[in-house]
């Protein structure tokens, strides 16, 4: 039952919601390490979590492919077919850090309709599994203008919660930059079941929704999937767009994630008690194959700013995040405002203000993570 798959989870895992399992490590452990730890890693389910018989397993691939064909594990596996495939690969869902547009969006007067994430849904892993453009030439490549995969992920029904089968889309183009890996190992051990058991996707630099987990069916088809996940959340809307005039077409479909970054300690309303310096921690991310190529911080709202030194800033890597320490200099005792932002390799940067970053869906919530602390000096 999901009782003994949350087993699986570390005991202080933040339960965002029972139903469909959510969940988030605290802040404490979220960057303790670069790898982040299976039992550690964030959980983004929208139905129950599915008890896949690995024997009875078959991935079925149709649509616009020259050779429909029908795959087992072994079939997958088989070193001589498919060449391994093996990447450390973070997973971000677009609603991290979406607490801080809570904040902003309470108040307006209606319900919030997402999970209140916090800088915890984001993890990295090291995956294991082949890559889906193989695959896609073993049933002989697409035809008739196929431009998009569909993939199909099984979901049990919860209770009350009508949500059918997990289903998005990825175009081709990145499937043929060898960027889409089917995994069935993630961090030396089989795929976890509440990850995907036996067998999920893995997009590289893409947002964690379309790394479908449970995956049974890819189908080729021409346009991007109309399916309920695809085509009516993970929308971008305007400021304008709200829940009365809103409409699935506005919104701009979220594949990769913008620059962001977090700081993991200390946290809000703690007391440092410090020598001129503040030591921080935290980690920094970019999507679609950029990486973080400068953090800075400042511990007067966002006025002066230090850079962390390369040497305390994780290795750097395509799909990877960087963790990061800073000793921040400080000279003055009260309440101050510690502010994080990144720099990606494009120089591209974090807005300054999270009123700047809200919209309807509270996506995307990328700006300069601010904290407040109380400094002893
Ligand atoms: N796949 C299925 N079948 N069902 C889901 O609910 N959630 C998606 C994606 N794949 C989901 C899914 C979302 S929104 C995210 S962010 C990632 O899985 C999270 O992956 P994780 O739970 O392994 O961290
Ligand atoms: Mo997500």
């Amino acid at each position: 039952s999901w009782k003994t798959v949350l087993k699986e989870k570390h005991p202080e895992m933040l339960h965002l919601l029972q139903f469909p399992y959510n969940g988030e490590p605290p802040k404490r452990l979220t960057t303790s390490k670069v790898i982040t730890p299976n039992s550690l890693h964030f959980v983004r389910n929208h139905g129950g979590i599915p008890l896949i018989d690995k024997d009875k397993f078959e991935l079925k691939l149709d649509g616009l492919v020259k050779n429909p064909k029908k795959y087992t594990l072994d079939d997958l596996m088989d070193e001589s077919k498919f060449p391994r495939m093996e990447k450390t690969i973070t997973m971000q869902c677009s609603g991290t850090r979406r607490i801080e547009q809570i904040s902003l969006y309470a108040g307006q007067g209606d319900e919030v309709p997402q999970a209140p994430w916090a800088e915890g849904a984001i993890g990295t892993a090291r995956y294991v599994g082949i890559s889906l453009k193989k695959v896609i030439k073993d049933c002989g490549g697409l035809i008739n203008g196929a431009k998009h995969l569909e993939l199909y992920g099984v979901e049990t029904y919860v209770k009350d919660l009508d949500v059918g089968n997990y289903v998005v889309s990825v175009p081709w183009s990145k499937v043929k930059a060898n960027e889409v890996i089917l995994a069935w190992e993630m961090n030396g051990e089989p795929l976890p079941k509440i990850h995907g058991y036996p067998l999920r996707v893995v997009v590289m630099g893409y947002i964690g929704a379309r790394s479908v987990k449970w995956l049974y069916r890819i189908k080729a088809i021409e346009n991007p999937s109309v399916a309920p996940v695809q085509a009516r959340e993970y929308l971008y809307f305007n400021q304008q767009v709200g829940k009365y005039n809103l409409r699935p077409i506005d919104g701009i479909q979220i594949q990769e994630m913008p620059v962001s970054s977090a700081i993991m300690s200390p946290w809000s309303k703690q007391t440092i008690f410090h020598n001129g310096k503040i030591h921080c921690k935290g980690w920094a991310y970019s999507g679609g194959g950029r990486w973080p190529e400068r953090v800075e911080l400042s511990a007067d709202g966002g006025f002066n700013w230090y850079a962390v030194p390369e040497e305390q800033l994780s290795k750097k890597g395509k799909w990877t995040w960087r963790t990061w320490e800073i000793d921040l200099p400080c000279d003055v005792e009260g309440w101050i405002e510690i502010v994080c932002r990144c720099w990606d390799n494009s120089l591209n940067t974090q807005p300054l203000n999270v009123r700047a970053a809200w919209n309807w869906g509270l996506h995307v919530t990328s700006s300069a993570h601010r904290i407040r602390v109380y400094s002893v000096n």
